[in-house]
């Protein structure tokens, strides 16, 4: 049975002694994250926070803190994950439209529309300001009106004001740079806490014009539904907590940043699109869901990486079916196991992890290499490689602009080739008995 909201999922947990209610009153103002990063950094469970100064809302943080979690979120195991991703991949089961849900059950519309009541987190010391970093951005191409959904850092500006930064590579960046083309504003609706695979099925990179929920509704087995939003011309999860509706004005631009980013520094304020609001639905005592950013490893980073190395598995295996598991151990680094059917195949696979923008070093190793363990994997390239044959550099390639040491989003890529050399007799591993 797939969770129906976060209420159900947060009661699960506890129930796992996964999840630890916290009583006391807390700033929202880093001492949320301060907490949260220490739960996260041991491994704790997520917390509940039932009192945020100036807010009325509790909060909830580091639900996707371990990779258990998010294992429990989408009710499989670190040995079926990838297979009920790909199949989700493969198959999707798309969304249902019903004619009301619990996220409208309190619809505040103009000026009670009050941004400053969300207990919203500042998470580090030279942010910009408080920022909503589990928002569910939903957009529609303003050509097709096929629509995407979508995880963007949202900073607060002020009572009816945010900031967005939509990359224009992603999806809901084309979708701003379509709208802007023709003048017009862009409608966004933005949905805070839901059933707990939602926000995995968003950091699908599905093809353009392809739609997250619809992976979303393969994990759980069952189609999203979703209702019509109040003010704008999309469609929300029903069992959202919270949804802020709104609209981006064409060519307006203000500074939004610094922000302490996945890459583990501050990206600096920098002027980009704001969101006008226009109305907040919630549901009877809501709870605001956060997620930690900040320098790897962490939640933020466990949400992206779990369906990143299951889409990097799939697209591998189709051209590569020798290739047995991915794993990205922390950012921009990702490991790959494989069986050779021809001479350097691994450096085919090479090519294409690197093509990856998100990929900066890969490493191939046998598929007798746990790419899980990160002594085994160095391990193999200690043994197996030789660096000036079998490390390749790649110029100049297109990476993400989070990377302090990239040129402005362009960087060189490096691969090793910690394979056995295909077809030629190689030492015995002298494995111990069983
Ligand atoms: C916590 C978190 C924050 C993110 N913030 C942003 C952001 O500010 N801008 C952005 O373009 N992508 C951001 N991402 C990444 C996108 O959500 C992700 O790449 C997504 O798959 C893009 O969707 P799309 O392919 O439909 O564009 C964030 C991801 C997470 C988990
Ligand atoms: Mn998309």
């Amino acid at each position: 049975m797939p969770f129906t909201d976060l209420r159900q999922f947060l009661n699960y947990l506890e129930d796992k002694g996964q999840l630890r209610p916290v009583a006391e009153e807390v700033d929202p103002e880093f001492e949320v994250a301060r907490r949260m990063n220490q739960a996260a950094r041991s491994q704790g469970p997520a917390l509940l926070f039932q009192k945020v100064r100036g807010s009325p809302m509790p909060l909830v943080g580091g639900v996707y803190a371990t990779r258990e979690r998010l294992f429990m979120a989408m009710e499989c195991t670190e040995q079926t994950f990838t297979e009920r991703l790909t199949q989700g991949m493969a198959q999707p089961l798309a969304p249902t439209l019903v004619a009301s849900g619990p996220c409208q059950e309190v619809v505040l519309l103009g000026d009670d529309a009050d941004l400053t009541r969300l207990p919203v987190p500042t998470f580090s010391p030279q942010d910009g300001g408080p920022y909503i970093t589990l928002g569910l951005v939903f957009t529609k191409d303003p050509e097709t009106g096929v629509r995407n959904m979508s995880i963007i850092r949202i900073q607060l500006k002020g009572k009816r004001r945010l900031g967005i930064m939509a990359r224009t590579y992603h999806h809901t960046g084309v979708h701003l740079g379509k709208a802007e083309a023709q003048g017009r504003p862009l409608e966004i609706a933005i949905a805070i806490g839901g059933d707990p695979v939602i926000p995995i099925a968003s950091q699908w990179r599905a093809p353009y014009g392809v739609d997250e929920l619809g992976l979303a509704g393969a994990l759980r087995r069952e189609p999203v539904p979703l209702v019509k939003c109040r003010t704008v011309d999309l469609e929300v999860p029903a069992n959202a907590e919270i949804v802020i509706e709104g609209r981006i004005p064409p060519g307006v631009r203000e500074m939004e940043g610094p922000f302490g980013e996945a890459a583990g520094y501050y990206t600096p304020a920098s002027p980009k699109p704001v969101v006008e609001v226009s109305a907040i639905t919630h549901r009877r005592a809501p709870i605001f869901h956060a997620v930690l950013c900040g320098p790897p490893t962490l939640e933020s980073h466990l949400l992206t990486e779990l369906i990143s190395e299951a889409t990097h598995y799939r697209t591998l295996k189709a051209d590569f079916a020798g290739v047995k598991a991915v794993h990205q151990p922390t950012w921009g680094v990702a490991f790959v196991s494989m069986r050779q059917h021809t001479r350097q195949e691994a450096r085919s696979v090479l090519a294409a992890l690197l093509s990856k923008s998100e990929i900066k070093m890969g490493v191939v190793v046998d598929d007798d290499i746990d790419v899980f363990s990160l002594d085994k994997v160095l391990w193999a390239i200690a043994t197996r490689s030789q660096p000036d044959k079998d490390t390749v550099i790649m110029p100049a390639m297109p990476h993400s602009g989070l990377d302090p040491s990239s040129d402005g989003g362009v960087s060189a890529k490096m691969g090793i080739d910690a394979t056995r050399p295909f077809g030629q007799p190689f030492a015995e591993v002298a494995a111990l008995p069983e």
